[in-house]
């Protein structure tokens, strides 16, 4: 099966991030294809920046509707555009911080989210409000670092999400954690073996959820509000994404 994880930001470094733990994970037989928006923010750190990424996420399903992929990551914590990205495919199409807080909820009682900014940190909330998660999110917790910084070797990121870690741990009393940034994906490992307890990237629980969904034969309903969007004229500069021009219709 072929599963394209679409990084949203502009930042190739950290498509690599993220390609490396998805190929990681992924089973015999699935194809990671790695995707690095083609317009848009280098980071996506607040809501403009997640608003104006939509356009290079629906270039990339396009594209993914084009080479017949069966499962589709967004690979940045904000899950910009997961609904319309949705429409756009029958494939399912999983967010990586719905994908890393329903794993974690299966895991333990409760969970804290570890994320970079304190502006993701209020998104973050946002997020698990709509996700109904509330009841099993303890705390979101913010480093207060920009996304970019985890990239930075002389950031002290690492130490920083570390403690993070475990003042969540001691303080809110949660028994797992959620890293709240795709950035996070080649920490688990680390995190794990310090935290000893379970440490949940979204973009390794999404690729193994969609793999299980796939498996399943199971795709995005097409009846209600994620059916394919209507056809219409779009006009200016996104007039190429239109949705019949996106579903080649
Ligand atoms: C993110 C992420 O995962 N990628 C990005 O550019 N911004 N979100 C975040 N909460 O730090």
């Amino acid at each position: 099966m072929k599963i394209r994880v679409i990084n949203p930001n502009t930042t190739a470094t950290m498509t690599a991030t993220i390609v490396t733990a998805a190929k990681a994970v992924a089973s015999p037989g699935t194809e990671i294809i790695g995707i690095t928006s083609s317009a848009g923010a280098v980071s996506i750190e607040c809501h403009y920046d997640e608003a104006m990424s939509i356009v290079g996420l629906a270039e990339a399903i396009r594209d993914g509707e084009r080479d017949h992929t069966d499962a589709y990551i967004i690979a940045c914590f904000g899950d910009p555009g997961l609904l319309a990205a949705r429409e756009l495919t029958r494939a399912p199409v999983l967010g990586i911080a719905e994908a890393a807080m329903h794993a974690a909820s299966f895991l333990a009682t409760g969970f804290s989210v570890v994320t970079t900014l304190e502006r993701t940190r209020i998104i973050a909330e946002h997020l698990l409000r709509n996700y109904g998660m509330e009841h099993h999110c303890r705390r979101v917790r913010a480093i207060d670092l920009p996304v970019l910084e985890l990239e930075n070797p002389k950031s002290n990121a690492r130490q920083m999400i570390l403690q993070e870690c475990e003042r969540a741990l001691s303080e809110d009393k949660s028994a797992a954690i959620v890293l709240g940034c795709a950035g996070m994906a080649d920490l688990v490992d680390w995190l794990s073996e310090k935290l000893q307890v379970p440490v949940i990237d979204g973009v390794t629980a999404g690729v193994k959820f969609a793999e299980a969904l796939v498996g399943l034969k199971l795709g995005t309903s097409k009846r209600g509000d994620l059916a394919f969007p209507p056809h219409k004229p779009y006009k200016g500069m996104i007039a190429d994404l239109a949705p019949n021009s996106i579903l080649g219709k």
